[in-house]
């Protein structure tokens, strides 16, 4: 019988932020290809949130989820050695955790642009740093950075972002071109508009009950005519974590619904 190029059968992996929203849905896209996840978040109580849904989903026994903070480098240390000790050894990363603030650019506090970068860059380095020695030393690895249309495109108010996600597409091709030689790929995978809690205040109705302005521009700039799903990142995901990939790397995979490719309907 041909060999499933798609199955993650017995393998562990790692996705940050995956108590709701985009890393639930690549986690939970994951556990039906066959692997165990453990995911982590910043707060108890989005663990705990996250392992309602994964009970609800009756996949409570395929996962573990765990409290870290990805941008503390000993926490993600600690955390790392407690999968290994209780999980297994980390065979495919979802660097997924994220922030946004949309503030102006100039009305930002260099804080608040230094936390965006911090955990939305600087957080998938630290955690990919952690993985990949032991990636080596097993002949291979998956790792998988959740860019965004802000890898391309810059728009108002999301400088911290769009720096931080431009960022991780080149991390990514970087991480991809160091370790390529261990066998260890490096993708991104990014999503276009995703109708998740962070997205949310950009499709809130208005007053008169209409879409938010933002909601239908975005209608008008995406081919498919929709927002995303966060469901519509499963395939992609499972792609770039199994085997089907193991000679793609350094790519940046948009699962957009052609935003990128369409110049946007004539108002
Ligand atoms: P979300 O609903 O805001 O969820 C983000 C998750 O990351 C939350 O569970 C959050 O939990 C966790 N997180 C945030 N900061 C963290 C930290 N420092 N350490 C550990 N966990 C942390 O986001 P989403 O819409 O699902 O997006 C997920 C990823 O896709 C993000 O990287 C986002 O930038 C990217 N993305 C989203 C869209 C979209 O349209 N939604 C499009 C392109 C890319 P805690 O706050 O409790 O830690
Ligand atoms: C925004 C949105 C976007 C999405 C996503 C697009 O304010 O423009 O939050 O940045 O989150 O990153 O791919």
């Amino acid at each position: 019988m041909s060999e499933n190029l798609f199955s993650l059968e017995g393998k562990v992996a790692w996705v940050t932020g995956a108590a709701y929203g985009i890393g639930y849905a690549i986690a939970k896209a994951y556990i039906e290809a066959g692997a165990k996840v453990v995911f982590n978040s910043s707060r108890q109580e989005t663990v705990d949130r996250g392992l309602k849904s994964y009970e609800a989903d009756g996949l409570l026994d395929k996962v573990k989820g765990y409290v870290c903070d990805v941008t503390d480098e000993e926490a993600v240390l600690k955390l790392y050695e407690t999968i290994r000790k209780e999980v297994g050894e980390v065979d495919i990363l979802v660097n997924n955790a994220g922030m946004i603030r949309r503030i102006p650019m100039t009305e930002m506090e260099a804080s608040e642009f230094r936390r965006v970068v911090d955990v939305d860059l600087i957080g998938p380095y630290i955690v990919s740093k952690a993985v990949i020695p032991s990636m080596i030393e097993r002949g291979g690895g998956k790792i998988i950075n959740v860019c965004s249309m802000m890898s391309e495109l810059g728009r108002e108010t999301v400088s911290a972002y769009a720096a931080a996600k431009g960022g991780l597409k080149m991390l990514t091709k970087n991480i991809a071109s160091e370790y390529g030689k261990y066998n260890i790929q490096c993708n991104g995978i990014g999503p276009g508009y995703i109708a998740t809690e962070q997205t949310a205040p950009l499709r809130e109705r208005q007053a008169d009950g209409s879409r938010h302005p933002f909601d239908s521009f975005i209608i008008a700039k995406t081919p498919a005519e929709r927002w995303g799903e966060s469901d519509d990142l499963k395939g992609p995901a499972v792609f770039l974590a199994s085997k089907a990939s193991d000679f793609v790397n350094g790519h940046i995979l948009y699962v957009d619904g052609g935003i990128l490719a369409y110049i946007g309907k004539q108002p």
